[in-house]
């Protein structure tokens, strides 16, 4: 009514109830003994660590959320512009370590813990992952949500509560990836506060019926409630505590009554589940396309139900419809949102009565959207007939936008028919499709690549047509970054300590340019020593950890070369595997006095395969079947060991970065749009090699052309390779007697049966789309330096990993997320109190 009185009762009261948040320890063992208590039901002697995890959780929760309040309440003040980073994945990992640190408690709850009987180390190992994403895309979301809170950005992110994240990996005796499902929230999830009440009804199916002025009627079908559930993201070293809401789907009422009602009980069941399917799972695709009705359903859920809570919010506001984009902007990670833009206009034309024309002007100013790869089997387009089927209101509409775009088009480029049609929102052919790229561009006031390469490649190549139309500037560039905080300091306590007592205080940790004050130190004999025991120390971390999980032992004084990322043919692992057979041949060769001068070296695989790419599990058993014939063989026995690392994950890359000597980003050139943990490995002094792609480019570039290893060749040569590929074949005994011998070696049966590998073979014997034949030979050139950089002379190798961190500042997501924030969103800071 607006007349009410806050608070209600009596305001002394209610004060003197609201929790302080500067603890001390004995507050936080008080908090953690009530949860266990009252919370959990359970008591002193029948804790366990998991019990302690869940109770500290909660403890530290608290103080996330009275920041929240404090943050939310601040926005709902001031009315500040905010962003929307629309995402369906978030790879959050574990949350409790991360929120100590930024709250600056992690010590009293250390020392609080260690009273109690448990230690922080096994509590935090107790916390699974939370792991809602694929790999890099959803990574970056979470460091960009990590790094709006901690530069005081009002970003909220809107994501999917699925119930099974990214599937649990298993390596069965034969080297083949197996997967279980992953039901994360199993044991209940602290982190999340599920908001029943925030809410919102989402449509599918029905007819859709044409008015006059673009105006339409979408009815019937089936609707769908989605339920919001927040998670707090708090900010390094500030109050600023942002939300990422994520959506879980429930049917609209329990049951279809009427099949209720008629007795038929399976049927009311069946609808109900079908509605709770829609954030049942994840998609364990990356980097490629797979067009199911279930994901489309997906999209929309989210789009609509995050689109329906951004209005509301600013309707709140009191402003007129028109301010719409001077108080929101979202921004579309990658095309899976793009059904934001048709539904942004059917809410303003059908349901606010704006005329479509205004409507179409306020959608265009209010949406920016990034690209994040260029290969083609990766372009989201969907089937009309399935839209036809489940949004036929949003058909009309795209139909309409699409009218008055080719209409421009031609105006502006007559007569040329080919642009128009590679331009058009539909793709015409056997069944027509929507291509969500070109309605993602044609929605958008800015379009941003994810590193300069890329960003190049995206306004030469796929978008070419739509720059020459729109004009360049629409068109940018954002270098992806990484949080510092989670990617150093969390992960690498050792190194983090170090830097910390060097420089005399935590600045950079905001600041990450202030790194380069390392380089006055990069030459003192003592500085590198502990440099370099912060190396050796994450190195037998992580050999204590391959002991408990593998039962192998490898030598922690050995090189850790290590690649991890998603089994993908264009990031090439099979490169690093040949190259590993050729490595062991060569020991194989040589006399047991030659083998004393082999530079010891333990290489490490980890990550998934989307469980349909069938080449990519193929790769996987390869390099688990090659790391037993190595690791069995007293040939090789101290001087090389291989070994996959299964169920790569947020959690173990913390584990693996911080202890690698080497680390290989070895895409083909032109293929890998940025890259991040390039980034994660260099931050933590490990040395880079790799091709000339995505941001190593700019990796080089920040820490210098003599602190990375480079191979290969450069993009402008890789169309030409595959026509030469195509049109020209030639034997690869030809082109690298190297690389033949190694494809013999796997045919020889030495690691399983031929018929085995001979597919995996053929792929580069024929066709080589990946270009293995013709950057192994240089690929063999740059480990060899690498061995050499390593042996011949430690000292300048540890001046490399020192240089190499300190020349990382512009990696920081901070950078980024500011870049997003003054280049595209046209946003402002805003400090909470
Ligand atoms: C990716 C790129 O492949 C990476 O090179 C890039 O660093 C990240 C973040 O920008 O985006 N594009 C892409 O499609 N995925 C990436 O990781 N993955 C998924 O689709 C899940």
């Amino acid at each position: 009514t607006g007349k009410e009185k806050w608070p209600r009762g009596d305001e002394e009261t209610w004060k003197a109830g609201l929790r302080s948040v500067d603890a001390d320890v004995n507050d936080i063992t008080k908090s953690i003994v009530h949860h266990i208590q009252t919370s959990l039901a359970r008591q002193a002697y029948n804790i366990d660590n998991l019990g302690a995890y869940q109770a500290t959780a909660l403890a530290a929760r608290e103080d996330l959320i009275i920041n929240w309040n404090q943050t939310q309440m601040t926005y709902t003040r001031k009315q500040p512009k905010r962003a929307y980073y629309l995402s369906l994945e978030f790879l959050m990992g574990r949350t409790l370590d991360n929120a100590l640190l930024n709250l600056g408690l992690k010590e009293k709850f250390e020392t609080g813990l260690d009273k109690l009987g448990f230690t922080l180390e096994d509590v935090l190992d107790s916390e699974r992952d939370a792991a809602l994403g694929n790999g890099g895309l959803g990574r970056l979301a979470a460091c960009y949500v990590d790094s709006g809170a901690t530069c005081e950005i009002p970003l909220w992110g809107y994501g999917l509560r699925y119930h099974y994240g990214m599937f649990q990996q298993l390596i069965a005796p034969d080297g083949s990836q197996l997967e279980a499902p992953d039901p994360w929230l199993d044991n209940s999830n602290p982190w999340e506060i599920p908001r029943l009440d925030v809410t919102a009804d989402v449509r599918f199916g029905g007819h859709a019926e044409k008015l006059d002025k673009g105006r339409g009627i979408w009815s019937g079908g089936q609707e769908v409630l989605a339920v919001a559930y927040d998670c707090p993201i708090p900010g390094s070293d500030t109050k600023s505590t942002n939300n990422i809401r994520f959506w879980s789907a429930r049917p609209r009422r329990g049951f279809d009554l009427q099949s209720f009602n008629a007795g038929d009980y399976d049927r009311a069941v069946e609808t109900s589940n079908s509605a709770a399917n829609i954030t049942n799972v994840l998609y364990p695709n990356d980097n490629h396309y797979a067009g199911k009705s279930l994901r489309l359903q997906q999209q929309y859920f989210w789009c609509a139900a995050s689109l329906s809570d951004i209005m509301r919010r600013f309707k709140n506001t009191g402003q007129p419809i028109s301010e719409f984009p001077n108080h929101v902007v979202i921004q579309l990670n990658d095309t899976h949102p793009t059904l934001a833009i048709p539904e942004l206009m059917r809410i303003l034309v059908d349901e606010e009565e704006v005329p479509w024309d205004d409507a179409w002007q306020i959608v265009t100013r209010t949406f920016a959207f990034t690209n994040h790869t260029v290969l083609p089997e990766a372009l989201e387009k969907w089937p009309v007939s399935l839209f036809q089927q489940l949004l036929p209101r949003h058909l009309q509409i795209i139909y309409d936008l699409n009218w008055t775009f080719l209409q421009s088009v031609e105006r502006k480029f007559p007569g040329d028919v080919d642009k128009m049609a590679r331009m058009s929102l539909i793709e015409e052919g056997h069944g027509q499709q929507i291509r969500m790229a070109n309605l993602a561009v044609l929605g958008s006031f800015k379009v941003n690549g994810v590193a300069e390469l890329h960003s190049e490649l995206v306004r030469t190549t796929i978008l070419k047509d739509f720059v020459d139309f729109f004009g360049v500037d629409k068109f940018r560039n954002v270098t992806n970054g990484i949080t510092p905080r989670r990617w150093l300091d969390q992960c690498n306590p050792a190194l983090s300590n170090l830097i910390t007592e060097t420089l005399g205080s935590r600045a950079w940790l905001k600041d990450l340019y202030l790194l380069k004050g390392l380089l006055e130190h990069e030459s003192d004999p003592t500085f590198q020593k502990k440099w370099a025991a912060a190396k050796a120390n994450n190195k037998e971390r992580l050999a204590k950890y391959i002991k408990n999980t593998l039962g192998v032992t490898v030598d922690s004084k050995a090189m850790f070369d290590i690649q991890v990322k998603r089994i993908h043919e264009y990031k090439r692992q099979s490169l690093n595997i040949l190259g590993v057979i050729h490595r062991y041949l060569t020991i194989k060769a040589m006399s047991p006095e030659e083998r004393t001068k082999v530079t010891p070296r333990v290489v490490l695989f980890a990550g998934k395969a989307a469980p349909g790419y069938w080449m990519a599990k193929l790769i996987i058993r390869l390099i688990v079947n090659v790391g037993k014939v190595i690791n069995a063989d007293p040939d090789a026995k101290g001087i090389l060991t291989v070994l996959f690392l299964p169920d790569y994950s947020v959690s173990l890359a913390e584990l693996l970065i911080p202890a690698s000597d080497i680390s290989e980003h070895i895409s083909t050139a032109g293929t890998e749009a940025s890259g991040t943990s390039n980034m994660k490995f260099c931050l933590n002094g490990g040395l880079l090699l790799g091709t000339v792609d995505g941001a190593n480019i700019e990796i080089a570039e920040e820490v210098g052309e003599e602190n990375v290893f480079f191979f290969g060749h450069l993009t402008p040569a890789v169309e030409e390779l595959r026509y030469q590929h195509r049109y020209h074949p030639m034997p690869v005994e030809k082109k690298s007697p190297a690389l033949a011998a190694v494809l013999e070696d796997i045919m020889s049966g030495r690691y399983g049966d031929a018929s085995i590998w001979e597919p995996f073979v053929n792929t580069i014997r024929q066709g080589d789309y990946y270009l293995i034949s013709d950057d192994f030979d240089s690929y063999l050139q740059a480990q060899k330096m690498v061995d050499e950089a390593y042996t011949k002379d430690p000292q300048q190798w540890i001046k490399k990993s020192i240089q190499t961190t300190a020349k990382m500042g512009k990696f920081s997501s901070d950078r980024a997320i500011m870049t997003y924030a003054e280049e595209i969103w046209n946003i402002e800071t805003l400090k909470i109190n």
